[in-house]
């Protein structure tokens, strides 16, 4: 079965559907876009920011979850997509290109395919997880399977958009900073301000480059606290890594191409990179979904598990963002089950024993 594009004027601007404004629409004023541009929206942002009770009183602090796996796609990658695929067509592109770890290509193909756009990505062979590659292939878009790992797939995606006219939206994309900026902004308004320190996953530092941006323009600086997974941690050993290796896949990126304004954002804000490893990154992801019933995909949990191992340093207010939602991930989820799967016979006897027996 196979979807021809199909060439309707879908590219919509226009009136917000209930409460929910898409994301340039909101922040027209701080977004390079014009009243009455038209926008490829899904109706991303306004995520929630939830209270963490277990996690506070864990580290003494008032700690919030900021859900961007609530985006459209399941990840804050769609705040970023919105206006680098809105510019894309308003600038007459007819097609969009990314390397990705799994959440860009799922949200470019989806706002590619809103637009009515051709997309392209390059992911590494078998280093993506299935929700993130069912997402892309349903969207439509061209799924290059690189017998490499992301930092060649993004090199060879620069080279190819230097000679050809598709538009790259990895976060090279100025855009993409931009619209991920906004997330920044809805913090500071839900917390008027009196946010003490962000921490977030650091994989290509696109998403750290943002939320500092974001908070300067707000005239704030809470501590940026950006962790990388030990085995993929290019920041903290200040030299690239050549086989980066985490259970978060997403993150896994040995040359973040933000580099520079990363460690900025760390240094300016008397913030850090710091790293964590994957056995604490899966036990923040089990906490999460134990005990604060919220799922999230491991490299998001990578936010949690540097608050929990290096504590809240004297902050009072922290917002963990976790990026991407759990079911992107079900292979690690299931992975991780404690053998609570139990086989059972078609027997009472059993059923009850499985059912009330000691675990
Ligand atoms: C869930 O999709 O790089 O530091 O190609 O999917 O801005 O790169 C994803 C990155 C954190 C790291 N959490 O953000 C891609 C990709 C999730 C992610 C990050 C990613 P950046």
């Amino acid at each position: 079965m196979t979807f021809k594009p199909v060439p309707l004027p879908r590219i919509q601007g226009g009136a917000p559907v209930g409460t929910h404004v898409p994301l340039i629409e909101r922040y027209l004023d701080r977004l390079p876009f014009e009243p009455g541009d038209k926008l490829v929206s899904l109706q991303e942002g306004s995520t929630p920011l939830l209270q963490a009770p277990v996690i506070s009183e864990i580290v003494g602090a008032t700690v919030r979850l900021k859900l961007e796996g609530s985006n459209p796609t399941g990840s804050f990658k769609d705040r970023g997509m919105t206006c680098a695929v809105s510019a894309a067509a308003r600038d007459g592109a007819k097609a969009v290109i990314c390397a990705s770890t799994g959440n860009t290509a799922a949200s470019s193909a989806a706002y590619a395919a809103r637009a009515g756009i051709t997309c392209a990505v390059i992911v590494p062979e078998g280093k993506i997880a299935q929700g993130k590659m069912a997402q892309t292939l349903v969207h439509g878009a061209r799924v290059i399977s690189l017998r490499g790992n992301f930092d060649q797939a993004l090199t060879l995606v620069r080279e190819l958009t230097a000679t050809h006219p598709i538009v790259l939206v990895n976060s090279v994309n100025e855009y993409r900073i931009e619209g991920q900026k906004t997330a920044a902004f809805e913090i500071h308004e839900a917390l008027e301000g009196g946010l003490d320190a962000l921490c977030i996953p650091v994989g290509n530092a696109g998403n750290i480059t943002s939320y500092w941006r974001g908070f300067r323009e707000m005239g704030t600086s809470p501590r940026m606290l950006g962790f990388q997974a030990e085995g993929a941690a290019p920041l903290v050993a200040g030299h690239p890594i050549e086989h980066p290796e985490t259970v978060a896949s997403a993150i896994r990126i040995g040359n973040p191409v933000r580099w520079e304004d990363a460690m900025a954002a760390a240094t300016d804000s008397r913030g850090s990179i710091r790293t964590v490893s994957d056995t604490e990154i899966l036990s923040a992801y089990q906490l999460l979904a134990y005990r604060e019933g919220m799922f999230c995909e491991p490299a998001s949990a990578a936010s949690v598990a540097g608050l929990l191992k290096y504590g809240a340093e004297g902050a009072e207010q922290v917002v963990c963002v976790l990026t991407g939602r759990g079911l992107k991930d079900p292979e690690t989820a299931i992975a991780n089950n404690d053998g609570r799967m139990i086989t059972c016979p078609v027997e009472i006897a059993a059923i009850e024993e499985a059912v009330l027996g000691d675990p």
